[in-house]
């Protein structure tokens, strides 16, 4: 807890048992051949924008065949990070049982110093050979929360090596989730921010065995290689946070819409200001708790939510966040073959 309060990460060896971790690869491999059209469109909208979702899908839903064809033509090479699968638990019981477990939400609880515990999202990451580096980006800055009290389990689903073994797992900007000056005197939106003169040590969690996990601060800055080896990276990420904090409202700034799938199903409900609770954002700690999301019934509410997430997610997509498209300000490590821990201009 120390560690995590200084640094904004820490890392946790045999957080899961093998068979626990190997349970939960085979669930998120069927979870992603049922929904890989979802994360095809996502990635459509964050790096090419929704006027090209929109006239890819102007008579019906295109195929994953035309969506992977779009995304192979019209980007350069190492321009998609990963491939990403929001919110598996909304249609997995045993995923949503494993993140209202002590080892996720009890630990989460824990390093946030909280009782209460809502579930903000999970994420699928799959980084395939040849896929670029991840962004510098704090989760916070995507997350339409008033809130500091955030912090995100990342899960690899298989042994990963070291970043500077090649290994593509995180890599932490050390201590930056408590650079308050950084937002204060470059919190301006429309300058990105160089983050390389602040001094900041960049950390990862070394060699990762299937079942370890890093856990980092909502704030906390971080990254993560291109994929230079020749089997997909994969891993879950699991966001958490304190219940009672707020939806944002009247912010000098919007949150990025990287992640607008995810919310797409809860923000219309809560308005501005108020309590950020939700059947979709369930509390998950303490383990008595009750009122919280349920599996059931979620395949219609998932549907609706991504058919509201293209309409209403406006702009032109790709400014930035952990996968977008860059725009030319920041992480200089671009494409497939960029330095694995260079440092870009980040926006805060
Ligand atoms: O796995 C990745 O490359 C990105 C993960 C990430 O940014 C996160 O867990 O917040």
């Amino acid at each position: 807890m120390l560690e995590f309060e200084r640094t904004g990460h820490v890392r946790t060896r045999k957080l899961l048992p093998g068979a626990a971790t190997s349970a939960l690869s085979k669930e998120v491999d069927r979870l992603y051949t049922e929904r890989e059209s979802e994360a095809l469109r996502q990635k459509v909208r964050v790096l090419l924008g929704d006027d090209r979702l929109a006239r890819a899908e102007h008579k019906s839903a295109a195929s994953p065949h035309v969506l992977r064809r779009i995304l192979r033509e019209e980007l350069p090479e190492g321009a998609v990070p990963f491939m990403q699968l929001f919110n598996l638990w909304r249609t997995s019981p045993m995923v949503h049982e494993l993140w209202r477990s002590p080892a996720l939400a009890g630990t989460a609880a824990s390093l946030l110093g909280v009782e209460r515990v809502r579930l903000y999202q999970d994420s699928y990451f799959l980084k395939r050979p040849g896929d670029g580096p991840t962004h510098w980006h704090s989760d916070l800055s995507m997350a339409p929360l008033d809130t500091n009290s955030f912090v995100t389990c990342w899960l690899p689903l298989h042994d990963v090596a070291a970043p500077d073994d090649g290994g593509s797992s995180l890599v932490f900007a050390s201590g930056s989730h408590r650079d308050v000056a950084l937002n204060f005197w470059h919190g301006d939106p429309r300058r990105p921010v160089d983050a390389s003169t602040r001094g900041y040590p960049l950390r990862d969690g070394g060699a990762l065995r299937a079942g370890d996990a890093t856990w980092h601060h909502g704030w906390v800055l971080h990254s993560a290689a291109p994929n230079m080896g020749d089997v997909p990276r994969r891993a879950v990420a699991v966001s958490f946070y304190a219940d009672g904090a707020s939806r944002l409202q009247g912010a000098l700034r919007s949150q990025h819409d990287e992640d607008a799938e995810s919310c797409v199903a809860w923000l219309g409900d809560v308005r501005p200001g108020r309590a950020a609770r939700h059947r979709w954002l369930p509390l998950v700690w303490p383990p008595d708790a009750t009122g919280g999301g349920s599996a059931r019934g979620s395949v219609g509410s998932c549907a609706e939510a991504s058919t509201r997430a293209r309409r209403s997610v406006g702009g032109a997509g790709g400014r930035g966040g952990r996968g977008g498209a860059g725009d030319g300000k920041r992480g200089r490590g671009g494409g497939a073959r960029g330095r694995r821990r260079a440092w870009g201009k980040v926006e805060p």
